[in-house]
């Protein structure tokens, strides 16, 4: 917008200009019109020159086919490349049926961006609560450009499900603002079996576009952090250094 509007006044004063100021009666050229010029010209260049990107090309370029619509609601697009992308998975045995099937959408999801096999680590935790932890050694374990947690929590009649869905959430989020790493929130918090498993099964399995984010987020922090083929133009404020207690931790436990 901003683009927009400078070329658009550049313009307008440099004909405005022009118009009521071309040549003095003596055929010499007015100092009004050589700024005239000099407007037009920065006009023209203000135009041509392309903005600097700050944040790409994580994004596909959305071209999505409109009859992959009622699928692909969130618009990832038919052109989503994770064959670059390193993705950790860590899901719970907690509620397995749905979690496997969660499981199985994520895995199709990875295949169709190009995931390669041998670039995704696999791990199972007992619960959803064990989720962050794992999280965060896969997180530091520097294999990984993305983490993906898949768990289900149904509701039972105690208020285990609110503490354990606020924890685990917090704990997620927390995990990827430190590390860097984005952290694919798979875990479904529902009320009942039967809307776990119509999250789960078939067109409307949630895992399908938790992969999809996954690839999309492990190619947006690429780009962002100038990491790979995704190289981007986004400053670096950040130290990329681990700190010395990651650096302790990543020996400690091996990674
Ligand atoms: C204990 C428990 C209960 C009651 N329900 C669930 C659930 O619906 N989904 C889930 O993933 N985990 C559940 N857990 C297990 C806890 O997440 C955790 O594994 C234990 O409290 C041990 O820390």
């Amino acid at each position: 917008m901003r683009r927009v509007l400078n070329y658009r006044h550049h313009l307008f004063y440099s004909f405005l200009l022009l118009f009521f100021s071309p040549v003095s009666p003596k055929g010499m050229v007015r100092l009004p019109t050589i700024v005239a010029v000099a407007c037009l010209l920065q006009g023209i260049a203000a135009f041509v020159t392309p903005r600097p990107v700050l944040l790409s090309p994580a994004r596909p370029s959305m071209r999505v086919n409109p009859l992959m619509m009622s699928k692909d609601l969130v618009g990832f697009g038919d052109d989503l490349d994770g064959s670059t992308c390193r993705i950790g998975i860590v899901k719970t045995r907690w509620n397995p049926e749905i979690v496997d099937s969660l499981y199985e959408g994520v895995r199709a999801a990875l295949n169709e961006t190009g995931v390669k096999d041998e670039n995704v680590y696999d791990t199972t935790v007992p619960g959803s609560f064990e989720l962050p932890l794992a999280a965060r050694f896969l997180a530091l374990s520097r294999q990984c450009d993305v983490v993906i947690t898949i768990g289900c929590l149904i509701k039972g009649e105690t208020m285990h499900f609110e503490y354990i869905a606020e924890a685990v959430t917090k704990g997620l989020m927390d995990i990827q603002l430190q590390t860097t790493i984005p952290v694919i929130f798979g875990v479904l918090t529902v009320l009942t079996e039967e809307q776990a498993v119509a999250r789960s099964k078939g067109e409307n399995n949630h895992g399908i576009s938790w992969g999809k984010t996954a690839v999309e987020m492990a190619l947006l922090r690429n780009a962002a952090l100038a990491k790979g083929p995704n190289r981007a133009t986004l400053p670096l404020t950040e130290k990329l250094e681990d700190t010395p207690e990651e650096k302790k931790q990543s020996k400690q436990f091996g990674f």
